[in-house]
């Protein structure tokens, strides 16, 4: 029992009880502040960290002079200095995979709401002003047979474009920064320049890593080249586009519509315009929130928390070079 884990994310018992069964466990399951004096007093014992929603940043790993690793309950790693966690030889671990379904129903369900208006027709229907049939006003686009730009073919890209190929008929266009010819050849997909994406694509759809090089890569120049009928749709991170420039874009007409699951400031700002504009469907961060796949993704970091502190391989390690070993 020398160990000990520093958990700041809501655990079920039995994966508590795991993680308690070999190590000690400061439990935080609802954090509401990296300030907090009670976590600081637990991360400078801790051995192992497992969570998510917290700024892992350098003053904070100062103050964790026994850190080994950290499994975190998300698949981005955009909230952890990598290659600073690197040098001080300290594994990180995500959640691949689990998530990788789930979070494509998510993608799937803002391009419907968004194109059928489906949220703010529910709106309309729940205040009691349906009192006629709908009109030319109140309609929509269709999903089906469309062009779908991914912006970004990673698992969870390909996840999106594969309901959209075969679901929905749609064409897929896709910028990555490598080719992926098999899913090329399973959905009739094709790659091309980030330009003509835009261009072409009736739905536009970024799921990126946040990293320096898409940290705003959709902006006013994007939203320019972008169709007047196009919907864009953001379920990567709220960063990886110019929020003051997409408002701007939708407000004037620029863009149809928008289905956010993601924003610069989680939450939403109460100042924020987004969830009053009558063409944005914002999400509040549910990509992966569902009982099934959040219990997946808490369960694979435990499994890799336990597997880094004994020395072993994890199953999905982020920087495995700290310990010479193969990511998988
Ligand atoms: C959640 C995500 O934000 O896994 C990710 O990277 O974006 C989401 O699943 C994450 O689990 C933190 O709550």
């Amino acid at each position: 029992m020398s160990k000990r884990i520093l958990a700041y994310r809501r655990l079920d018992e039995q994966q508590l009880e795991q993680l308690r069964s070999r190590y000690h466990v400061d439990y935080f399951g609802k954090l509401s502040s990296a300030d907090d004096p009670a976590f600081r007093e637990a991360l400078a014992e801790a051995h192992g960290l497992i969570g998510a929603g917290v700024n892992i940043t350098p003053v904070l790993l100062d103050a964790a002079p026994k850190l080994e690793a950290i499994a975190s309950i998300s698949v981005g790693v955009d909230n952890y200095p990598v290659d600073e966690l690197t040098r001080r030889g300290i594994l990180l671990c995500n959640t691949p995979d689990v998530l990788t379904e789930t979070t494509a129903d998510t993608g799937f369900s803002l391009i419907m709401a968004s194109a059928r208006r489906v949220v703010e027709l529910a709106d309309f229907v729940k205040r009691g002003d349906w009192k006629a049939s709908i009109g030319p006003e109140q309609f929509g686009s269709d999903v089906h047979g469309k062009t779908l730009g991914m912006v970004g073919f990673g698992r969870i890209g390909q996840a999106i474009a594969r309901r959209g190929a075969l679901g929905f008929g749609m064409q897929v266009l896709y910028s990555n920064a490598s080719p992926k010819p098999e899913i090329e050849r399973e959905l009739g997909a094709r790659r091309c320049e980030f330009d003509e994406l835009l261009r072409e694509s009736d739905f536009v759809c970024a799921i990126v890593p946040l990293t320096d090089e898409t940290r705003r890569l959709i902006g006013a120049r994007e939203f320019e080249r972008m169709k007047e009928s196009a919907i864009f749709i953001n379920l990567s991170r709220g960063q990886v586009v110019d929020e003051p420039a997409m408002i701007d874009a939708l407000k004037r007409g620029q863009i149809r519509a928008a289905g956010l699951d993601v924003f610069e400031k989680e939450p939403l700002p109460a100042d924020s315009p987004l969830p009053q504009m009558a063409n944005v469907v914002a999400l509040p961060h549910i990509g992966s929130a569902t009982h099934e796949t959040r219990t997946a993704m808490a369960q694979r970091a435990v499994d890799n928390i336990l597997l880094a502190l004994d020395g072993k391989a994890p199953i999905s390690p982020v920087n495995p070079e700290v310990r010479n070993e193969t990511a998988t």
